[in-house]
């Protein structure tokens, strides 16, 4: 059996803990062999730092796309992350087509929004485009601020029941994903996990919830799902060894005032390691 490869396309935060400098050593350390494809760098991410520098890699992507064609480059997943423009969905898109063995994984993170709003330099416009994204996607992973931006329901902070939670899924569905992990569900005060849906039945893993809220906690989640699953894990398997790695990096981070802008993941990889790895 040949082992698998990743494609993963999001941005280069120089400093920060989210994106490719945690997708990279993340499914790595699940053993899986990860390409990358950055979208754009920047010196810090968007989140609470200012002044930070931007630029925009779109117009790099083509060449790189054909590069690998002529290589007979192929992936066995392609997991997309935070992306610079909308013409990067675009090539995206062309990109997945062009790259994945048959078969191979479509895996989308819309990694754009979160606690009702959009990230800075994010338009409705864009949110709509990302909803074509996970349109055509194996697996997309929003949460709920991003599934109500991308659905046209309604984000309700306090809203917290399952009639909720399906009508996000039903709308995910509809825009066209196969299947769709919604993370930051919560029923019940102190527990806090993810919806699966697939194969028109739900699943739910849950955690404790802790007191904060982390920076880039989306993208240790879905790095780690997306190494787990290359390992061969089900998708809600993949889940929850997901959702506890996330929770183990929030708990390494905790006390510490001056790691406001990410998690320690660092900390939590042997665990990681240890538990994903297969002979
Ligand atoms: O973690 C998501 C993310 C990725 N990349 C950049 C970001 C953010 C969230 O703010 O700013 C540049």
């Amino acid at each position: 059996m040949s082992d698998k490869k990743v494609l993963t396309i999001q941005d280069i935060s120089c400093v920060g803990q989210c994106s490719l400098t945690v997708a990279l050593p993340i499914i790595s350390a699940c053993g899986i062999e990860t390409a990358i494809l950055p979208s754009a760098v920047l010196s810090t991410h968007t989140g609470g730092f200012t002044g930070y520098t931007f630029r925009d890699l779109s117009s790099d992507m083509p060449a790189i796309a054909e590069h690998w064609k002529k290589e007979g480059i192929r992936f066995d997943a392609v997991y997309t992350g935070y992306l610079g423009s909308i013409d990067q969905i675009e090539y995206v898109q062309a990109i997945m087509d062009e790259t994945l063995v048959p078969g191979g994984l479509r895996i989308v993170d819309p990694a754009m929004a979160d606690h009702g709003s959009l990230y800075y330099g994010f338009t409705a416009e864009f949110a709509s485009r990302m909803g074509g994204l996970c349109g055509i996607a194996d697996i997309a992973l929003p949460n709920i601020t991003e599934a109500c931006f991308m659905t046209g329901i309604p984000y309700e902070e306090d809203r917290a029941d399952k009639a909720y939670v399906e009508s996000l899924l039903d709308g995910m569905t509809a825009l066209g994903a196969k299947c769709v992990v919604l993370k930051g569900v919560s029923f019940e005060p102190g527990k806090l996990g993810v919806a699966v849906r697939l194969d028109g039945r739900t699943d739910y893993y849950f955690h404790e919830r802790l007191e904060k809220n982390s920076h880039g906690t989306g993208d240790v989640y879905a790095s780690a799902f997306v190494g787990s699953l290359m390992q061969g894990y089900s998708v809600y398997e993949a889940a929850g060894i997901a959702a506890d790695f996330t929770v183990e990096s929030m708990k390494k981070t905790a006390g510490d005032e001056s790691h406001w802008y990410g998690v320690k993941f660092e900390k939590a990889l042997p665990g990681l390691v240890q538990r994903v790895n297969r002979g």
